[in-house]
């Protein structure tokens, strides 16, 4: 239940040595979304825009965004909008540090000479042309321009295109426009939603076809998305699946209670469903009682106040012994952001299985990863940093492998080979061998 005006804003406090293993198995669940629903809503919306193309698009923006447009592509060389000195300077800044994390991911290739003759090796390319949604809604991201767009211009993509809903005069934000022309977009498309990752699939008349789509998005955007990467006539991959944003703050009694309350509502002011969780080590009622004053008293001040009397009753805090207790928790939870607010919070890392992001020690708040330390900040949700990793310039990469073997290396190897393809009773495959080995 949302708290009220005038209620304190406060989250769930659990005690980590009462809760049964039904309890402890619930507060590691992220809410249940109906995903069967929501595929229903969104696959007439994809099958439309795949068979009427730009009109279908016009219409559901016309409709959803009640934006009406001409145009729905601007191409580049785009007209590179005037901002403010200090944004234009803060968003170069945030360029750069991303930009310099991101080419160190340019892996060397690989060169192995697995036996004497026989060399493997693996090299990268990047994918030809990417999509990349950078939600409207109820902030104005051109972070999210950057993080995508970066590795993407890194990578060396040779086709990038920017997707994002227009705003109400039908025009594209200016910082995210100055974005798409610093990473090199090719063009930005004014749409938004399940209609805008169907156009980038399947291509319009105006809109480019990509070959991934990448990005954060809400649940439509989502499930666009996994439609069109089940349909082999898209023949697209995307990053990965997506859920609402969530944080999982681990504090012990050196932590600042000011600087914990501030990290908890950095998370919970992105959206009503937004999950934090606060993990409070060894605490005593007074100390713990402190970060709930102060998650109160600045969540009051915040403009976002009312997206936060959701979220935080929404999110909980949970008692616990000890420190590994709490990475054990963390680990099963497996947040998107882990803030370590503990002492010694750099010798925790090791004992990190799952998460997005770590952010180490009391000053890395998740703000200076969400806009310009370096560090990409479209990661893994609802538990999936268990078996995915967030965005990086890999995502934007395939590999591709090659070997050379000589004619003493295929000597080398032939008896393995051929002893394999006869347990496999692939007698072409023996003879591609024997055939050479005849000649030798
Ligand atoms: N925390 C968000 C990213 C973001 N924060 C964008 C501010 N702007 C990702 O979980
Ligand atoms: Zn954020």
């Amino acid at each position: 239940r949302a708290a009220q005006p005038g209620e304190q804003i406060r989250m769930r406090v659990y005690a980590d040595d009462t809760l049964s293993k039904p309890e402890r198995a619930a507060l590691l669940q992220r809410p249940i979304i109906d995903s069967q629903e929501i595929m229903q809503r969104v696959q007439p919306i994809v099958d439309a825009v795949r068979a009427n193309g730009d009109v279908a698009v016009r219409d559901f923006t016309a409709r959803f965004d009640h934006v009406t447009l001409d145009a729905l592509v601007i191409r580049a060389p785009f007209d590179v909008p005037v901002l403010p000195a200090p944004v234009r300077a803060a968003i170069d800044q945030a360029y750069d540090n991303i930009y310099a994390f991101h080419a160190a991911q340019l892996a060397d290739d690989t060169h192995v000479e697995t036996m004497p003759g026989v060399t493997c090796s693996r090299f990268s390319r990047a994918i030809e042309r990417v999509g990349l949604y950078v939600p409207g809604g109820t902030a104005v991201l051109p972070s999210t321009a950057l993080m995508l767009g970066v590795p993407a211009q890194v990578a060396g993509c040779r086709e990038i295109v920017l997707a994002t809903p227009p705003r109400k005069d039908g025009s594209i934000v200016p910082e995210v426009l100055y974005v798409a022309h610093k990473i090199g977009a090719t063009a930005v498309i004014k749409a938004g939603g399940a209609q805008a990752v169907a156009a980038l699939a399947y291509g319009t008349e105006t809109v480019p076809k990509v070959d991934k789509i990448c990005g954060p998005g809400n649940q439509y955007v989502t499930a666009a998305k996994m439609l069109a990467q089940n349909d082999t006539a898209a023949m697209i991959s995307i990053d990965m699946p997506a859920g609402p944003s969530e944080l999982l703050v681990i504090a012990d009694a050196t932590s600042n209670p000011a600087y914990v309350a501030s990290d908890l509502l950095s998370q919970a002011e992105h959206g009503p469903d937004s999950q934090v969780v606060l993990l409070a080590v060894d605490l005593s009622d007074t100390q713990l009682a402190a970060i709930e004053a102060e998650v109160h008293r600045q969540a009051e001040r915040l403009p976002r106040v009312d997206v936060v009397r959701h979220s935080i009753p929404k999110s909980f805090c949970l008692r616990l012994p000890s420190l590994s207790a709490a990475l054990r928790f963390s680990n099963a939870y497996a947040p998107e952001h882990l803030i370590l607010h503990n002492a010694n919070a750099r010798a925790c890392l090791s004992d990190v299985d799952n998460a997005g992001s770590v952010f180490v020690g009391s000053y890395s708040p998740e703000s200076c990863g969400d806009y310009a330390s370096g560090t990409n900040h479209t990661l893994p949700t609802y538990g999936f940093s268990r078996m995915y990793s967030g965005v990086s310039t890999a995502t934007f990469l395939k590999h591709i492998t090659a070997q050379e073997l000589t004619r003493d290396g295929l000597a080398n190897i032939a008896q393995t080979v051929m002893t394999l393809a006869e347990v496999e009773e692939l007698e072409a495959h023996r003879n591609a061998v024997a055939i050479r080995m005849m000649d030798m």
